[in-house]
């Protein structure tokens, strides 16, 4: 994954728990790369290393660490040059989901190495979406949580997420069923 990334992990143990524990992190991955660059495509392996590390060094659970980067990485983004993007993509929660295909294809004009999942709503209400998240990745869906979380916030909207199927019960991709309700 692009470097951007490995750089939204460090910023959340960075910021929430300390430069000690990052230095921790790293030493445990057995990742020995100073600065990470935005722009450089780097293996999944590093990425899923730190992960990994962090949840022993902060004694959480891998999907704990997961979730809490998905939660970091609009506001990580948005602090990093990417807010334009993201603006873009809309101002409403369902509406961005809608448009996420389209940033990701956005983003990989310019950067060909990304390789990005496919998020795909369907059954849309005024209040709920089942959002279908297909990833070559293994083991993200946590992340995707956090990242709705994360959007959640964005937009001022409550959301209550239930996974209903998943690829490691054999279903061909994730399925979540959102509820969702703007704050006024
Ligand atoms: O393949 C990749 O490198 C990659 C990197 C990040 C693919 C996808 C993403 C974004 N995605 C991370 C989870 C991926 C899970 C998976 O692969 O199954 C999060 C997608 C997302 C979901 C909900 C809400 C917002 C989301 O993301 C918004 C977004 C997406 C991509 C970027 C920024 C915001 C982005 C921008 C530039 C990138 C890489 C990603 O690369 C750079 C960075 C700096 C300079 C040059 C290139």
């Amino acid at each position: 994954m692009y470097g951007l990334v490995n750089k939204a992990v460090q910023d959340l143990i960075v910021t929430q728990f300390g430069q000690d524990k990052w230095e921790a992190v790293k030493e445990k991955a057995g990742i020995d790369i100073d600065t990470f660059l935005s722009m450089k495509s780097y293996p999944d392996d590093i990425t899923y290393s730190l992960v990994g590390a962090a949840a022993e060094v902060l004694d959480l659970t891998p999907a704990r660490v997961l979730e809490a980067f998905g939660e970091h990485w609009t506001l990580y983004t948005a602090k990093e040059g990417y807010g334009e993007l993201l603006e873009m993509s809309g101002s409403s929660f369902v509406e961005f989901l809608q448009n996420l295909d389209n940033l990701h294809v956005r983003v990989a004009l310019s950067f060909p190495e990304l390789e990005p999942p496919s998020f795909r709503c369907s059954d849309v209400t005024e209040n709920s979406v089942r959002l279908h998240y297909e990833s070559h990745r293994e083991g993200l869906a946590p992340m995707v949580v956090g990242l709705l979380k994360g959007l959640g916030k964005r937009f001022d909207t409550t959301v209550d997420i239930s996974l209903e199927a998943s690829k490691d019960q054999g279903h061909t991709h994730d399925e979540f069923l959102i509820r969702f309700e703007k704050r006024t």
